[in-house]
């Protein structure tokens, strides 16, 4: 039977999607379906036009929401660019694409995989491992699991193998493209010690995104010098930028953790990775942790100090299993305190009290998606009663801004790209929960819990939060 159209809206419960949120699942999906390239996911469509090594990963996270299959086909696409050192290069290039259309496209990396794909030759957070098992929950599949384990194994080694470079049991990075936050205020030390002749090459972000949002050219010049020299030395050995990054190793750790559990599934020995994951949990302790600061800091390997910025890369490791809990308590508080957690505004990428802080420049302030879902995914155990609270900002984000790839963290203006892939993929994995959710509803409305159920039609019952999220 049709309703009438005056007939009041049909109550729902946490259980059930409201319009609202339908409304961002249908638009995150249809960013997905558009940057899909039969095989993967492009980051966006115009400014990396490629495939991305942890983009991919966080992508298949968001896309294991709605199609298992194809999350499963991004990360094993992303594979298939390994090398047989097992790193897995940052970049996979599409063949297709011009060589003009990125910088620094496969004519500067000069480099091949045995599968025949141009790839470049440097790494990104390995957060893989986590990825393929949260498409494996999503939907078990044995199969896939036995394809995939001996890949992340093999990836695993390269850093256990060729990126031990102080002796203990961290992974250095030596780009700081291999961190992820390519331009992080963290990185403005070491990199001032870069040699960094004018580049000849001509940046093609700028064509895409104001350069106000973008690293200097200064930056880009060193960016493309350490690379150039890496290449160089045939992809081994130290740069002039040698560094342990905490998000690359609380990564590391928690993928050794997620391999583990793959290795239940597939008939492997779980015990190496829960003693590497073990191990790592306490080289960080050992290593990075900066007590004081009550946050993890990134330690420079060729000088042997530890770097004086910090970012949110200091908050990752609330992923970490085996964080012992006054650690975990000392980070909520850092996050409450430093980044504003509490505050209702986006978790900064660099602590908005920092002399380097700007709003809007990439990784120097605004707020991403990936390294808040990160942080959020470690609150579950450490601070559960803050998790929503995050989720319902991601959520609030990609409403108000569109599914950009950086926000302002106090206004919520998005910057960068649109129709970024790991913000609609994460802003998926987020809806899933109903107990996000929830607090996302409650954000929406300012009135006290016990008007809510009038208010939006009923979506409150008994106006406390712990009845919702198991209805
Ligand atoms: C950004 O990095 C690339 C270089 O890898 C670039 O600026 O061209 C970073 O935000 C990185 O974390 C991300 O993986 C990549 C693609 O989204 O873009």
């Amino acid at each position: 039977m049709i309703p009438p159209a005056h007939a009041p809206a049909r109550p729902t419960t946490i259980a059930e999607p409201s319009a609202e949120e339908a409304g961002i699942r249908r638009r995150a999906i249809r960013v997905l379906l558009a940057n899909w390239t039969g095989a993967y996911t492009v980051p966006s469509r115009t400014l990396y036009p490629h495939q991305w090594s942890w983009d991919s990963a966080f992508i298949a996270i968001g896309t294991a929401r709605w199609s298992p299959r194809r999350a499963r086909t991004e990360l094993l696409t992303l594979f298939g660019g390994q090398w047989r050192d097992g790193r897995v290069p940052h970049i996979v290039f599409n063949p297709a694409v011009p060589e003009d259309a990125y910088f620094p496209g496969p004519a500067f990396w000069r480099a091949t995989a045995p599968s025949g794909a141009r790839t470049s030759g440097i790494v990104q957070p390995p957060v893989h491992a986590l990825a393929a098992w949260r498409v494996h929950l999503a939907e078990p599949d044995r199969a896939f699991l036995y394809r995939i384990y001996p890949r992340l194994e093999a990836q695993h080694r390269f850093l256990r193998t060729s990126r031990r470079m102080s002796g203990s049991e961290l992974a250095s990075i030596v780009h700081p493209w291999e961190s992820g936050m390519d331009n992080s205020p963290v990185w403005d030390a070491p990199l001032a010690k870069v040699p960094a002749p004018p580049m000849r090459e001509r940046r093609r972000d700028l064509a895409h995104v104001a350069a106000g949002e973008r690293p200097t050219d200064r930056d880009y010049a060193r960016y493309t010098a350490i690379a150039a020299a890496y290449r160089d030395a045939g992809y081994t050995g130290r740069t002039d930028f040698v560094v342990e990054d905490p998000l690359f190793n609380a990564l590391y750790g928690a993928a050794e953790a997620a391999l583990a559990r793959i290795a239940a599934v597939v008939d492997a020995d779980p015990a190496p990775h829960l003693r590497r994951a073990e191990e790592i949990t306490q080289a960080m302790l050992e290593r990075l942790w900066d007590p004081s600061g009550g946050i993890f800091r990134a330690r420079d390997v060729r000088t042997g100090e530890m770097l004086p910025e910090d970012s949110v890369a200091g908050l990752v490791p609330l992923i970490l299993p085996g964080l012992p809990a006054d650690v975990a308590d000392r980070l909520v508080a850092t996050a409450v305190a430093r980044f504003g957690l509490k505050d209702g505004t986006l978790l900064p990428s660099y602590p908005p009290g920092g002399a380097a802080f700007e709003p809007a420049r990439y990784w120097r302030g605004p707020s991403w998606l990936n390294t808040s879902w990160l942080v959020l995914e470690g609150l579950r155990a450490a601070d559960p009663g803050l998790a929503p609270r995050l989720g319902a900002q991601l959520l609030r984000a990609v409403h108000e801004a569109g599914f950009r790839e950086y926000f302002n963290p106090f206004t919520g203006e998005g910057h960068g790209c649109d129709d970024f892939g790991w913000s609609a993929a994460l802003a998926l994995d987020v809806l899933a929960d109903p107990a996000l959710r929830a607090q996302y509803r409650l954000d929406r409305v300012p009135a006290p819990l016990g008007q809510l159920d009038q208010q939006r039609g009923g979506v409150v019952e008994g106006g406390d939060l712990g009845d919702q999220v198991l209805a």
